[in-house]
């Protein structure tokens, strides 16, 4: 029998890769959308002949409650969020709101609508922050260093309280950072890949960054999301962290990145204060031990790979415009 997903945030870099994959297992796939004056759409103009788009909004529990009910999914996945660690810091409330009050928001429209339905909640390495053991697996404590990091231990913790209290199943994915072309141009890496290619074409001279040090686990999104779906295929439910186990800084995904195009970073790349955090992540890299044992899971794209991708991703983008 044909299965129905249903996704929040379906116009994002994950939801767009999510909704390809459940398309190609062959389920009836139901994306949510919020009301806006455009529909650009760009990550899934691809797939919208083949998905249902409905419109709901995280702030309004009347929509999520219809919406999860018409639909009567198989399966939920609740990827729409703020999710710019910065802006959290300059949209603190509407932050909470959606990342943190959406989460119960989708479980009660969940319990009323459509309680049988497994659930997905994006939890992310965020949660982390300043680390307090190396690496960071379930049972590391979370210590959450923005606004958005502590949003989502709510939205976490939240999951963890509705599957105990009312026998739903309900997990979270722990994911650390996840890139791919269709990442948004704020994020560091995408903004990297993206300044590489305009530098190349004569576009820029010059690409203005933050803390060049910090270190993160970066993975491919297309590996991440399979690991969303196999974590609501297993007989338990139960949360999991997703990465890939090695760590790399900002300066070295800047030389990977430059040096893709032929380019030495250090004649390009000036440090502005304006893109430093109030509070910094320093390092985060995963221990994926139990997603490898339990889900059968391991990332099929490295970081160079995933680099590389990247860059030419944005030559092509801007060789096509031209
Ligand atoms: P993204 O590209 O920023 O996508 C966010 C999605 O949420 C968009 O579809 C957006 O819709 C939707 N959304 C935002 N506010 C909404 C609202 N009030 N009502 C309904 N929809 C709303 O994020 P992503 O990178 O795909 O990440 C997916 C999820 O995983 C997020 O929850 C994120 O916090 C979490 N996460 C991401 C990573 C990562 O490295 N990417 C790691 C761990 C966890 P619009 O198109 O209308 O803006
Ligand atoms: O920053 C440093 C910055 O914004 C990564 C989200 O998907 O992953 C993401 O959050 C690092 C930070 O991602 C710039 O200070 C330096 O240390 O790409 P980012 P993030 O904050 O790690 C997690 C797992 C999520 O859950 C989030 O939703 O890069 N950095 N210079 C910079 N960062 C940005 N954005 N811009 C710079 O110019």
């Amino acid at each position: 029998m044909t299965k129905t997903a249903l996704i929040t945030g379906i116009t994002g870099q994950d939801g767009s890769y999510l909704a390809e994959q459940l398309l190609d297992k062959g389920y009836r796939v139901v994306g949510v959308v919020r009301r806006s004056s455009t529909t650009p759409y760009e990550r899934i103009a691809h797939l919208v002949d083949r998905v249902e788009l409905v419109s709901a909004d995280l702030l309004d529990q009347t929509s999520l409650t219809d919406v999860v009910q018409a639909a009567a999914p198989d399966e939920i996945y609740n990827l729409a969020a703020q999710s710019f660690v910065q802006t959290s810091w300059n949209q603190p409330v509407l932050t909470g709101e959606f990342t943190a009050l959406g989460v119960t928001r989708m479980l009660e429209a969940l319990r009323k609508g459509a309680p049988k339905a497994r659930f997905y909640q994006a939890s992310s390495s965020e949660q982390f922050g300043k680390v307090v053991e190396t690496p960071q697996r379930e049972s590391t404590p979370f210590y959450p260093r923005s606004p958005y990091g502590v949003a989502k231990v709510y939205g976490h913790w939240i999951t963890v309280n509705y599957r105990e209290s009312f026998d739903l199943y309900a997990v979270s994915g722990i994911l650390f950072n996840h890139e791919s072309p269709r990442r948004g141009l704020e994020f560091v890496t995408r903004k990297i890949s993206d300044g590489v290619a305009r530098i190349k074409l004569g576009l820029q001279h010059e690409l203005r960054l933050g803390n060049l040090d910090a270190r993160r686990d970066w993975g491919f999104a297309g590996d991440y999301v399979d690991a969303m779906w196999r974590m609501l295929q297993q007989d338990e439910p139960d949360d999991y962290v997703i990465g890939t186990g090695e760590t790399y800084s900002v300066r070295e995904f800047c030389d990977l990145a430059f040096g893709a195009a032929g380019l030495d970073y250090r004649n390009h790349v000036v440090q502005d204060e304006r893109f430093f955090r109030p509070a910094e992540v320093d390092l985060l890299v995963a221990d994926p031990a139990k997603s490898k044992t339990q889900l059968g899971w391991t990332p099929k794209v490295n970081f160079r790979q995933l680099v590389e991708m990247m860059v030419e991703a944005d030559l092509a983008r801007y060789h096509r415009a031209q």
